[in-house]
């Protein structure tokens, strides 16, 4: 018996892909975790009958030979699967789209970065020729589209866009993904909204009262802005500041409303390299200490602030850095995986130039391309301390033609780097809708 299945809490792309999966694999049975995705839930519940979905005590494992597994590469991530991981001549299949190696240790399988693992599937599917019916086509699109936001995260790839539109020739319906699609209040904004208010906790700052919110959430989650709206409402302050700490990523957003015209939620915004109107706006930093934010906010709207936002709130860290000897070829090999234009140059820790795509014309000869990267590398090397601001950043960028700018500290050495990406990051205006 061959069986397809994929991971907990199965969000659209995982059910998409376990779907597509029963096209490329047509014995194979699909096995649903009972933890769902609540619209994901809704979307089956309505379609129960295209769909034969078993659960895990359903099947009889001991008669398992092959195992296809998507979305994810870990058996940590299955439910119920544990018996068959000690299963000597049971087969495993791959599709997925996450970096790292997990523990399945599939005979096949094809592992890619790329927004959704839906789109590997879409690929083969296309290769074989095989007809989707437009259900199908529009359960593929929105995995797709729930695992890059609509193509707008960075993990977005071509491949991702080829697939939405090879989706859409074949009848993809868009009004039944936005039915599905992140409902604007579902069961993540309403843990967050509930949490929030746990916490609750009321100021009163130059005679308004406001409500400042730290807390931490899983991942990217939507509409944050419309659980700030409901949180200012309820707790019926002038004004009210969501921090989200990302949980494993890094970063903060910050979010805010304002009902009194005394507190412009976009003017306090940009302070923190963000944006917005004056009832609401919203920053994204890439570092930064929740409790620090939060007093950064309370001296903005006390007018006390001395510095805007700094290269340290934009810049980004680690930072990849290759050692001078490594060979041209290499480098080129790194930043084609890593997806860069470049990289800073070190001798042990020691900042010695930068490498990027351009450097490359100069290697002409393929035995150039063995050389040493310390030969080819731009040795005047402009850098900038985390205190300045934005703008300086990008006024040094302007002026030398460069695309990075590493930061370093007082001791000289490097803690981040600026990219043209960052800066402009910090420029686009971050208004939620
Ligand atoms: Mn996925």
């Amino acid at each position: 018996m061959q069986i397809v299945t994929t991971h907990k809490n199965t969000d659209f792309d995982a059910f998409a892909s376990l779907i597509a999966a029963t096209l490329l694999y047509p014995e194979a049975i699909p096995v649903i975790p009972k933890i769902i995705n609540p619209n994901v839930k809704a979307f089956i519940s309505m379609h129960k009958d295209l769909y034969e979905l078993k659960l895990a005590k359903e099947i009889d494992q001991a008669k398992v030979t092959r195992m296809i597994v998507v979305d994810t590469n870990s058996w940590s991530r299955l439910e119920r699967m544990k018996d068959l991981a000690n299963k000597d001549d049971l087969e495993i299949h791959v599709w997925d789209h996450h970096e790292g190696s997990g523990d399945l240790n599939p005979v096949w399988k094809c592992q890619e970065k790329m927004g959704s693992a839906v789109t590997l599937m879409i690929r083969e599917i296309k290769k074989r020729n095989i007809q989707l019916t437009p259900m199908q086509a529009t359960l593929f699109l929105a995995g797709i589209y729930e695992d890059t936001g609509n193509l707008t995260f960075p993990s977005s790839t071509a491949e991702d866009a080829y697939a939405v539109a090879y989706l859409l020739e074949n009848k993809a319906d868009l009004s039944i993904i936005n039915t599905f699609l992140s409902p604007a209040y579902g069961e993540k904004q309403k843990n967050i909204l509930f949490k929030m208010l746990k916490n609750a906790k009321r100021t009163k700052i130059k005679g308004h009262t406001v409500s400042i919110n730290k807390l931490e959430v899983d991942g990217h989650v939507n509409n944050l802005a419309l659980v700030v709206k409901m949180y200012t409402d309820i707790l019926n302050v002038e004004a009210a500041f969501g921090i989200f700490e990302k949980n494993g990523e890094g970063g903060c957003m910050i979010i805010g409303r304002s009902k009194t015209q005394g507190l412009d939620i976009g003017e306090i915004m940009r302070k923190f390299g963000g944006g917005g109107h004056p009832g609401a706006g919203s920053a994204m930093l890439k570092s930064g200490d929740i409790d620090e934010i939060e007093k950064r906010i309370n001296d903005v709207i006390l007018g006390n602030q001395k510095a805007g936002v700094q290269i340290s709130d934009i810049m980004s860290f680690p930072v990849f850095t290759v050692q001078s000897d490594t060979t041209m070829q290499d480098v080129a090999m790194v930043l084609r995986d890593k997806g860069c234009t470049g990289f800073p140059v070190v001798e042990g820790t020691k900042l010695v130039g930068i490498i990027s795509r351009r450097d490359f014309r100069k290697a002409r000869k393929e035995s150039q391309l063995k050389a040493p990267v310390k030969a080819f590398m731009s040795t005047n090397i402009q850098t900038i301390t985390p205190g300045k601001s934005p703008v300086e950043a990008a006024r040094i960028m302007v002026k030398h033609d460069i695309g990075r700018l590493p930061v370093v500290d007082d001791d000289g050495k490097m803690i981040g780097i600026v990219t043209r990406t960052d800066s402009m990051h910090y420029f686009y205006d971050l208004m939620p809708e």
